[in-house]
């Protein structure tokens, strides 16, 4: 049983994109009896599709005035570079523009809520909070940026929990998102041709925190100048909110030094040190955060070290493939910016790297420092000659 937001049967709404999410929102809004236009820039992508459910109309040519929602997929532009024509056509005619997320919180579900954001780190952390809450048999669901779209989530019992991935896309589609625990792990700058400057993707990433439910706690990194800032400006206003440090010792939060995560709110510590699938400081504040969920959720120490313990991680994510005597045969091919290969880098000390791809056009500057625990680099695919160069 999909997810379904009933307000929709007998509306008219658009679906621009017809990928993954695409198709689980119309599936969803069929269920509801809604009347779907949906439209795909990829028209050779319709010869694959039920369109029992829903009319393929090119959104282009549609009259928006009696449209409800435009139901836009989060990989299409909303703003920048600049709007999709047919996001510019729906707005002229006072169409309201939102992703699947919004329509899963119109579906006014009742469940526990927690969203995980940040530019590095979330698909962990979301994985290792769901984790946690089946080592403790409790019922969970994750989905969003992960992988599952949220609609096509199962409904759960009111004491189960809806673990969500929320991309900055997909923040910037909603505007009723409405959590019992928002996560902000940390902001580095990516997907700025999206959101136009780091200010604007700030300004989307704080979004997790706004319309949160009655004491709702939220969760920040504040290891990076705009999360601290956000952090200001929330404890300012008296929310309830407890920051994470991997670099220095913080009162009234949770920091972790060489591995050991201290909670100076009940003076407890958990020593994460020897857990391979937790290694590395962008890992142990993945652990910080699901460690702080997992005590507001009521769990002991124990339960959280043992899940911990039992973490396999996700895969190609500093994923230890094979071991060899002392060689550790290592797949990172998931860091997809600087700052996740950084960490990839930190996490060794005697390297054989092989990195490339396709360019972002990000500056690399930044892994300079790390290049002493290199001994050789291969570059390969389309970037892989600039790279050379580059690190030569
Ligand atoms: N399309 C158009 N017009 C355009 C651009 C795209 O019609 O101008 C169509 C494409 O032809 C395609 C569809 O839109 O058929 C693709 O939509 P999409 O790119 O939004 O991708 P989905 O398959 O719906 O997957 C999305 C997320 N993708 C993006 O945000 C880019 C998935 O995150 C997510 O797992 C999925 O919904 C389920 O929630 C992926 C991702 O790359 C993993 N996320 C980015 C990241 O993590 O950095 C944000």
């Amino acid at each position: 049983m999909m997810i379904t937001a009933k307000e929709y049967k007998g509306k008219n709404v658009a679906v621009l994109g017809l990928g993954k999410s695409g198709i689980a929102t119309v599936k969803s809004l069929a269920e509801v009896g809604a009347n779907i236009f949906a439209w795909d820039d990829n028209s050779e992508i319709f010869s694959k599709l039920d369109k029992t459910k829903y009319k393929i109309f090119n959104l282009e040519q549609l009259d928006f005035k009696n449209i409800s929602s435009l139901v836009l997929s989060p990989g299409i532009p909303l703003n920048f570079p600049k709007p999709h024509p047919v996001v510019e056509r729906a707005k002229i005619a006072g169409c309201e523009v939102i992703g699947d997320f919004e329509l899963f919180f119109r579906s006014k579900l009742k469940a526990n809520f927690i969203g995980i954001t940040g530019t590095n780190g979330k698909s962990t952390t979301t994985s290792l909070i769901t984790h946690i809450l089946k080592y403790r048999s409790i019922e969970v669901q994750a989905g969003g940026n992960i992988g599952t779209p949220v609609l096509s989530l199962d409904k759960i019992d009111t004491d189960g929990f809806y673990v969500l991935e929320i991309s900055s896309y997909q923040l910037d589609l909603s505007s009723n998102i409405s959590l019992d625990i928002s996560v902000l792990l940390n902001i580095q700058p990516d997907h700025l041709d999206r959101h136009g400057s780091i200010e604007n993707y700030y300004k989307i990433k704080k979004k997790i925190f706004e319309s949160r439910k009655k004491n709702s706690l939220g969760v920040i990194g504040i290891d990076d100048f705009y999360s601290e800032k956000i952090y200001k400006d929330l404890k300012n206003k008296n929310r309830l909110i407890v920051p994470i440090s991997t670099k220095k010792e913080i009162s009234g939060g949770v920091y972790v030094i060489d591995g050991i995560i201290y909670d100076s709110r009940f003076n407890y510590k958990i020593d994460i040190k020897n857990i391979h699938n937790l290694r590395g400081r962008h890992n142990w504040q993945n652990a910080a955060a699901a460690y702080i969920v997992a005590k507001k959720i009521g769990l002991s120490n124990d339960t959280i070290k043992s899940a911990f313990m039992s973490f396999k991680g996700l895969p190609h994510r500093l994923e230890l493939v094979y071991k060899d005597g002392q060689i550790e045969y290592i797949n990172d091919s998931k860091a997809t910016n600087v700052y996740a290969t950084s960490y990839a880098l930190k996490s060794f000390k005697s390297i054989i790297w092989i990195l490339g791809g396709r360019s972002k056009d990000e500056k690399i500057d930044y892994l300079f420092p790390y290049l002493s625990r290199v001994e050789h680099v291969f570059t390969i695919g389309e970037s892989g000659e600039i790279l050379a160069k580059q690190l030569h």
